[in-house]
């Protein structure tokens, strides 16, 4: 209850930040993407994980002020970079089922940011979960080929969790498949996690995608991933979640 009420005042106090996460290229160590991650620092209650309060906020109908916050904060930062870099940088943006369903105006708001700004659409990768496939109608496809048709890039998160079912990965045409990091944790030590990650590889490149490994640790699971061919790797080793100072710097230096 309270927290409805927090949620409603977090957009217009200043109290949501976005970190990034750098995304590097496993063939050359290169960074050239990093992840939107969308953070809630609560006056009383300190940082709030979105996995919390994205589903309220959901619930509640704000999800809609809040993700188009979340795409002019990460776009307006990384403008300069994007324009600089086109067909080369981008950015990754996290989007809920929600905010796809009502109307057209998620993805109207969306190519008017990138417009105002400025960047090639190929910049922007939507990312969106299997959850958000479950009951994928006419209408939202519709949408998202009207995100791609632009040159918006769409990328299939958390890939391997949840209502898996290999039918999903058919149903958009994904320009990046992301191994949920379930797959890639102990993946030194399990053949069959072994197994699995080699298996999505191989099928992600069948189907004309690459593949992003989430979650890599150690240098272990790093170079299994680059021998098994996954293209990006983003992780704890290379790089956390970090301010756009940090993420910036840390760019320049890798690159
Ligand atoms: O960064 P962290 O591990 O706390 O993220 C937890 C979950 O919240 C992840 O599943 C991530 O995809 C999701 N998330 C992070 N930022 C956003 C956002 O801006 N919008 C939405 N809808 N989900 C987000
Ligand atoms: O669901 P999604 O993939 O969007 O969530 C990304 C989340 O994964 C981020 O909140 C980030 O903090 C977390 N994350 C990123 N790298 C690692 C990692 O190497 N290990 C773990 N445990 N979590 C990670
Ligand atoms: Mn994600
Ligand atoms: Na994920």
């Amino acid at each position: 209850r309270r927290m409805v009420n927090d949620l409603h005042a977090a957009l217009s106090s200043d109290q949501f930040f976005l970190n990034y996460q750098p995304i590097v290229n496993l063939k050359d160590g290169t960074v050239s993407k990093v992840e939107a991650l969308l953070r809630w620092k609560h006056p009383e209650q300190g940082l709030i994980s979105p996995a919390h309060f994205i589903p309220l906020a959901e619930d509640i109908g704000v999800i809609g002020p809040i993700s188009n916050w979340v795409a002019r904060e990460a776009i307006s930062r990384f403008a300069p970079r994007c324009r600089a870099e086109p067909q080369q940088f981008e950015v990754a943006i996290n989007v809920s089922p929600v905010q796809f369903r009502r109307g057209t105006r998620a993805i109207g708001t969306l190519l008017e940011t990138i417009e105002e700004f400025g960047i090639p659409y190929s910049s922007i990768v939507v990312e969106l979960t299997e959850g958000m496939l479950l009951n994928l109608d006419d209408t939202m496809k519709k949408k998202f080929a009207m995100l791609q048709e632009k040159g918006v890039k769409l990328a299939l998160d958390d890939f391997g969790t949840g209502y898996s079912s290999l039918s999903y990965i058919t149903k958009l045409r994904f320009d990046y498949l992301k191994i949920d990091r379930l797959f890639v944790h102990e993946l030194g030590t399990d053949p069959t996690r072994l197994a699995l990650c080699e298996t999505m590889v191989w099928m992600a490149h069948k189907l004309g995608m690459k593949v992003v490994a989430e979650g890599i640790e150690n240098e272990v699971q790093s170079r299994i991933l680059t021998d098994l061919g996954a293209d990006f790797g983003q992780g704890f080793l290379f790089a956390r979640p970090m301010s756009f100072d940090d993420a910036s710097q840390h760019i320049d230096a890798t690159n």
